[in-house]
């Protein structure tokens, strides 16, 4: 059986960003709006006035700065609240194979490989921009890749799952070379228009690539062991599919978008999160001392502060659990992958790493790597 390791990994960050005071200036005209145009019935106590964002609120809460998306005048239009992506012609490359393919040119880059050595391209992402032809198909096609290809949703966790699923194949023989690709745009399935949730998330895309650790070019992070685990919730839902359209009447419906009830979660993944990795660690004889870094979802800095300090016994000290959602926000199952690639080039031979992601499902999936 081959060992699999990550040999490139590649992040494709949108040229747009949206920083807090922007974002709450265009909330704040789009509340003002609706409260005027809905004045008699708040005045009747009928609907309740929308509430301004802040944001104050918005660090303070999440530990966010801002977000890179691929459509800012859209999103910031208060008569819009929405990016503005048309639809592309069936021959012309899909946006989120766009960004994927640029995600992995640079993973294969770094590996030193070429497309046409891939046999295996998994699109992991939170949502897909059709049901089919799947996207990693798409990609496969762009990259001139062999092999097959296919997509994968596990909302935030889909990354770590598809690393698995990958390293999995690999070890068993039916892939050699694979790539595992998250484009995220979650600017199109955010409700900008609810205080509550509009800061929380960004577009962005990563890739690694995989391959037996015998075939590394150059550095490479040793995949040791990977778990994966999922426990039903509704806490993070999002109820848009084919067959609504159908039936329902599609406009101002809140649950065509991402709805979160953000307390529960934050009460309930964080236990799950912390005893899942330690778990994991146990059963592969790891110590909370072997681990240089943890990689861990960006979803919020209270959260990730709450579970290194856990993982670890002890506050993590600067740079080893790395947050990057102070400049990205949450961008779903691409999150622990940006901190990764952006924070794992300084660590020497034998240090040891956990790429962590959990989210909608509820799921969390944890992989152990050591540097090699
Ligand atoms: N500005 C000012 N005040 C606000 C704002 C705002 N923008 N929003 C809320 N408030 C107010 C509330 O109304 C409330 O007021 P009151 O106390 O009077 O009722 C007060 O501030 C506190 O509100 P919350 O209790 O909601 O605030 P929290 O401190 O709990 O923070 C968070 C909210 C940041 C959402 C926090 O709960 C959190 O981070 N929870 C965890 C969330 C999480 O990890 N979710 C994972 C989701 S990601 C995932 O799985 C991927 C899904 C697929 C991707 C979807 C892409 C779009």
């Amino acid at each position: 059986m081959s060992q699999p390791a990550i040999t490139g990994s590649g992040v494709f960050t949108p040229a747009e960003v949206i920083t807090n005071d922007e974002l709450v200036a265009a909330f704040n005209a789009y509340a003002d709006r609706w409260n005027e145009s809905h004045a008699d019935a708040i005045a009747a106590g009928e609907v309740e006035a929308k509430p301004h964002s802040s944001s104050e609120f918005i660090v303070q809460a999440s530990g966010i700065e801002q977000r890179y998306v691929l459509d800012k005048s859209g999103v910031l239009d208060p008569d819009r609240m929405y990016p503005s992506l048309p639809p592309r012609p069936d021959d012309a490359p899909s946006i989120m194979a766009e960004m994927g393919v640029d995600a992995a040119r640079q993973a294969l880059a770094q590996a030193g490989r070429s497309a046409d050595e891939v046999d295996l391209v998994i699109c992991a992402a939170s949502n897909h921009e059709r049901p089919y032809p799947a996207v990693a198909i798409e990609i496969q096609q762009i990259l001139g890749a062999g092999g097959f290809a296919f997509d994968m949703n596990v909302a935030c966790s889909s990354a770590t799952f598809g690393i698995q699923a990958a390293a999995d194949m690999i070890r068993g023989g039916s892939a050699r070379r694979a790539l595992v690709i998250s484009p995220e745009i979650c600017s199109g399935h955010l409700e900008w228009r609810d205080r509550d949730c509009h800061f929380i998330f960004g577009d962005v895309a990563t890739a690694v690539l995989i391959e037996p650790a015998e075939d590394a070019k150059g550095a490479r992070f040793d995949i040791v062991s990977s778990r994966c685990a999922t426990q039903y919730s509704n806490n993070i839902r999002n109820n848009h599919g084919f067959l609504r359209p159908v039936h329902d009447q599609m406009e101002d419906r809140r649950d065509m978008r991402f709805m979160q009830n953000g307390r529960k979660v934050f009460k309930e993944v964080l236990p799950l999160v912390s005893a899942h990795i330690a778990g994991h660690m146990g059963d592969e004889g790891w110590q909370a001392g072997d681990l240089k870094r943890l990689w861990l979802h960006q979803a919020n800095k209270a959260m990730n502060d709450f579970i290194g300090k856990k993982v670890l016994g002890r506050d993590p000290e600067a740079g080893e659990q790395p947050n990057i959602l102070q400049d990205y926000a949450n961008t779903s199952s691409a999150g622990s992958i940006i901190a990764f690639a952006q924070n794992s080039d300084d660590l020497a031979p034998g240090d040891r790493g956990v790429i962590c992601s959990f989210g909608a499902g509820y799921s969390v999936g944890s992989v152990l790597v050591q540097r090699a």
